[in-house]
């Protein structure tokens, strides 16, 4: 079954009104509850996941529905929409203004449609397989040579990780080294928007869950970017812990930066 752009743009329409039930929160205290070591979540967060379902599961192909705060919603089937409510949750707590509402739409776990939206700037990135790349409407051009001295590069820190600490800093600094800089942002889903509208050259970090990611994939592969596992391989979504992206002209000197400490750390067998 083929996906259009027309069913991108009504998942667009729900995120918008998504986002506006964010923006009338965001800034003023909210009721937070902890899931774990540094992982937040808001009654914002719940509230939106089931706005998200009641709207979307009425839209495309008969799909199943995975979000972050409750998990699988209902039935089986080789489609999912794959949602995470709040990208970017802690930052949308202390009133930072980068986060975002990620959905993909996935067929046998791999995103086919993908579609990010920024509340606070009004920033809309949609994908759908084989039909482009769009940022606010215009399409997204391939991605341009770069070189990885050029490169600026989004990360995510281990926050939950503290055994990734050691491979996460050599990590680092073989990217400052080689880079231009580094910035970390608190969203990975629209960190990778940025690589796939060219404003950052590359992405990694671990243990990123699919709901974070679902959304991007599409833009990235419309516009040519790599996304690689550990090995190098193309990366399967829910599989493995690292996860690296980029502009195809950098990814080698990129991936030889990142990956080594990863590879002798898990090489170890800690896991
Ligand atoms: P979340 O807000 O949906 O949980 C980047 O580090 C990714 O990790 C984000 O996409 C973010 O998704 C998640 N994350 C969870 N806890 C975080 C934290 N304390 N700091 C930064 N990111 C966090
Ligand atoms: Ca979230």
């Amino acid at each position: 079954m083929e996906l259009s752009l027309g069913l991108a743009k009504q998942v667009a329409v729900v995120l918008k009104d998504v986002g506006q039930v964010q923006l009338r929160e965001f800034r003023r205290s909210q009721v937070v509850q902890a899931k774990g070591r540094n992982d937040l979540v808001s009654e914002v967060d719940k509230a939106c996941e089931t706005m998200l379902f009641e709207r979307l599961s009425i839209l495309g192909p008969k799909a199943a529905f995975f979000g972050e705060e409750y998990g699988f919603r209902h039935g089986a089937s080789d489609w999912c929409w794959v949602v995470d409510p709040i990208d970017g949750t802690t930052n949308f707590l202390h009133g930072l203004d980068m986060f975002s509402i990620s959905v993909g739409l996935c067929y046998k776990n791999e995103p086919k449609l993908g579609v990010v939206y920024r509340p606070y700037t009004g920033d809309l990135f949609l994908a759908s397989e084989g039909q482009g790349a769009f940022m606010n409407e215009k399409l997204l051009p391939m991605l341009k040579p770069k070189s990885f001295s050029e490169s600026l590069i989004a990360m995510g820190f281990p926050f939950k990780s503290e055994e990734l600490y050691q491979p996460f800093f050599t990590a680092s600094a073989e990217v400052l080294r080689g880079a231009r800089d580094m910035r970390r942002c608190g969203s990975a889903a629209l960190d990778l928007c940025f690589v796939a509208a060219g404003t950052f050259q590359g992405f990694w970090e671990c243990d990123l869950s699919p709901y974070d990611i679902a959304g991007a994939i599409p833009l990235l592969k419309e516009v040519g970017a790599f996304t690689w596992d550990l090995q190098g391989e193309n990366y399967v979504l829910g599989e493995g812990r690292f996860f690296i992206a980029g502009n195809p002209s950098l990814m080698e000197p990129f991936y030889s930066a990142v990956s080594p400490s990863y590879k002798s750390f898990f090489s170890t067998g800690q896991k």
